[in-house]
């Protein structure tokens, strides 16, 4: 509730709304002094003054916005004084409505920011796929045991009546930093330790997910629902995340071997930081990021997590910027820059290094029979059914045949 100054002795006054105003029956001490000793523009109730029964007025009647997602405004008691308009409402004793006040509360209504995840603890899983890349994942968690910010002792994700509902692992804002000290998987294992994982909430929604165990502990991580601003994950080697909200967000997948990263349809940012333990496996990642004017950024991860030396280009990754114009930068392995008919227009590709180099390439899709293109002073034009666009390839002097392959 909004507080104003009030001088000594005063008597309840205007909160902030047109309801509220001074009231003209707060009650003077007598024998027994009113217990209520804060605020009397709070409060809510006009009890007897005099003896034997003599509270006084009392703060008594709320309104409490328990629900997450309700932000409180404003607020006031609704106690008119006498001689103002409304004040047959209220009246003086006996009362012709209530010794009560009514009091209102405007509450601002944020969506809910919350996460939902899912985790593996193994896999066998190439990530080039996209129908169904979690079909290779194996050993599904059944039950994380966590704290969050709620004060309650430890809790389950596998009971309905837990802080995560319903689903096995959705955690809101609203609750607070997760602790996952334990994650029990289909098939009877159990991967435990002290923080194991950590969800910590930053600024306006802001979200890190951290394995806090050795990297490959737990394998794979699905981020399957986020909606605040910016998400990281880190030290997981499969990493999932698959966000289909119209507002742009960042993602940002540190310490992965593999992945799908999937965004919506706003300008979303996703910088993957990739590292791996070797080359023989799959270390590949996918990327579609939609409509919008999205900038995708593959890189080596911010630090060594794996604990042996990486070579960049063991990992190679397949970009689908979609429609917009696109800033891509592709990693140190061999890229597969997808540009679509009617999307490639304005999109700029940086670190592309094609045959003889990188083994980078341009994948064309949709063109057309009898599509074309020209490279000249950086500047890549497609000629097709519909007509030409251009997309820039930064430092690049010339183009292979080999590099741009039509489908
Ligand atoms: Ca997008
Ligand atoms: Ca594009």
């Amino acid at each position: 509730m909004t507080t104003r100054a009030m001088s000594a002795g005063s008597h309840p006054a205007a909160a902030s709304s047109s309801w509220a105003t001074t009231t003209p029956t707060r009650g003077t001490a007598t024998a027994w002094p009113s217990p209520s000793t804060s605020d009397p523009a709070f409060d809510t109730a006009d009890f007897a003054d005099s003896l034997p029964f003599n509270p006084g007025n009392l703060r008594v009647d709320y309104v409490l916005g328990g629900k997450a997602g309700l932000v409180p405004i404003d607020g006031s008691v609704f106690w008119p004084a006498q001689g103002t308009a409304n004040f047959d409402l209220v009246g003086n004793f006996p009362f012709p409505s209530s010794d009560h006040r009514l009091v209102e509360m405007t509450f601002a209504v944020v969506e809910e920011t919350a996460v939902g995840l899912r985790l593996w603890q193994d896999a066998l899983f190439d990530g080039r796929g996209t129908a169904s890349p979690t079909a290779q994942l194996r050993k599904q968690a059944t039950d994380l045991s966590y704290t969050d910010a709620t004060g309650m002792s430890v809790q389950h994700s596998a009971a309905a009546d837990d802080s995560t509902g319903p689903a096995l692992a959705r955690f809101i804002e609203a609750y607070g930093d997760v602790a996952v000290s334990a994650v029990d998987f289909a098939g009877g294992g159990q991967v435990a330790g002290n923080n194991a994982i950590t969800l910590d909430w930053g600024i306006n929604g802001a979200l890190l997910v951290r394995l806090d165990l050795a990297w490959n502990a737990i394998k794979a991580i699905a981020i399957d629902e986020y909606t605040g601003p910016s998400l990281r994950v880190e030290n997981f080697v499969d990493v999932l995340v698959t966000l289909s909200g119209s507002e742009g967000q960042a993602v940002a997948v540190d310490g992965a071997k593999r992945g799908v990263i999937t965004t919506g349809s706003g300008n979303d940012t996703v910088l993957v930081g990739v590292d791996s333990n070797e080359r023989n496996w799959s270390n590949s990642f996918r990327i579609e990021t939609g409509a919008g004017n999205d900038s995708i950024t593959v890189a080596t991860a911010s630090r060594n997590y794996v604990g042996g030396a990486y070579d960049g280009r063991h990992t190679s990754t397949t970009i689908d910027a979609g429609a917009g114009s696109d800033s891509i930068t592709g990693g140190a392995g061999a890229d597969t820059i997808v540009l679509r008919a009617g999307e490639a227009d304005g999109d700029s590709i940086a670190n592309f290094s094609g045959a003889g180099g990188q083994g980078d390439t341009l994948q064309l899709i949709g063109f057309g029979t009898g599509a074309s293109f020209s490279f000249a002073a950086g500047q890549l034009v497609i000629t097709g059914a519909a007509g030409t666009e251009s997309v820039t390839l930064a430092g690049v002097a010339a183009l292979a045949a080999a590099d741009v392959i039509f489908v």
